[in-house]
């Protein structure tokens, strides 16, 4: 299921370039364009939901091997420790209403995040 004007849609089609660096036969791991963090990978569903919560209602399994590959990805770019987010709504930062999930290494984070 995609969505004809879905930017992350399109990159999981490989109609629009991405730096991709795990796939599997369920979700596609790119590197953000603007990168937060050493590491900043989005980790997206192959089938289009708006974001994280309409997701898990729809394929709770797909929803926890986004966090399996997030984990991947962290390993494969030599880091322990990371941060998983879901922005989820404009007024929580969300600009692109197809679910991911930032996956951020590399350096130490601070809380309350911004
Ligand atoms: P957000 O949680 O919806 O704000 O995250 C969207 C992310 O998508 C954001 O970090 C952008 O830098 C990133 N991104 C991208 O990687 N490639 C693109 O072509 C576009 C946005 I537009």
């Amino acid at each position: 299921m995609s969505e004809p004007d879905c930017l992350f849609c399109k990159i999981v089609a490989g109609e629009i370039p991405a730096e991709v660096v795990v796939e599997t036969d369920r979700a596609v791991a790119f590197r953000d364009i603007e990168p937060q963090a050493p590491t900043h990978v989005l980790v997206v569903p192959r089938d289009h939901h708006r974001d994280a919560a309409t997701l898990a209602t729809a394929d709770p399994a797909v929803a926890a091997h986004l966090v399996e590959v997030a984990a991947q990805v962290v390993r494969q770019d030599g880091h322990e420790d990371y941060r998983l987010v879901f922005n989820t709504g404009p007024d929580a930062g969300q600009t692109v209403f197809h679910a991911h999930l930032h996956v951020l290494a590399g350096r130490s984070f601070t809380w309350p995040p911004g």
